[in-house]
């Protein structure tokens, strides 16, 4: 699509708790991956540092994307809470995620 922004950002999953995560990922929810869609995300992978726990997202977004709609959706919050026990979190159980500034791209 033209005009997404590329984003990219940190998550942090617990030690001992990568092969769940990726399990989980394995069965996302369907519902999730059409919110998300939906939602103006796009091209979203997430890449695991195995020597620190490190999750590095990256995906493409819909200019017109809205993430205070997205974070505040009901079906986000439950897989946020589910998820809330394997993943470093923030007091509403939301992933603690460190936005990452683009040095560098080549299409
Ligand atoms: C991650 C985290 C992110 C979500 C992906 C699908 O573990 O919850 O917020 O976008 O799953």
């Amino acid at each position: 699509m033209e005009n997404t922004v590329r984003n990219a950002f940190t998550m942090k999953v617990k030690s001992g708790f990568e092969n769940e995560y990726k399990i989980r990922h394995d069965k996302i929810w369907p519902e999730l991956t059409a919110l998300l869609s939906e939602s103006g995300i796009c091209d979203y992978s997430i890449f695991l540092d195995e020597q620190t726990g490190m999750l590095f997202g990256v995906q493409k977004l819909n200019p017109h994307f809205d993430r205070s709609k997205l974070s505040s959706h009901p079906l986000m919050r439950k897989w946020w809470n589910y998820m809330s026990d394997i993943m470093e979190i923030n007091p509403d159980n939301s992933p603690k995620t460190n936005p990452l500034k683009e040095v560098f791209y080549l299409d």
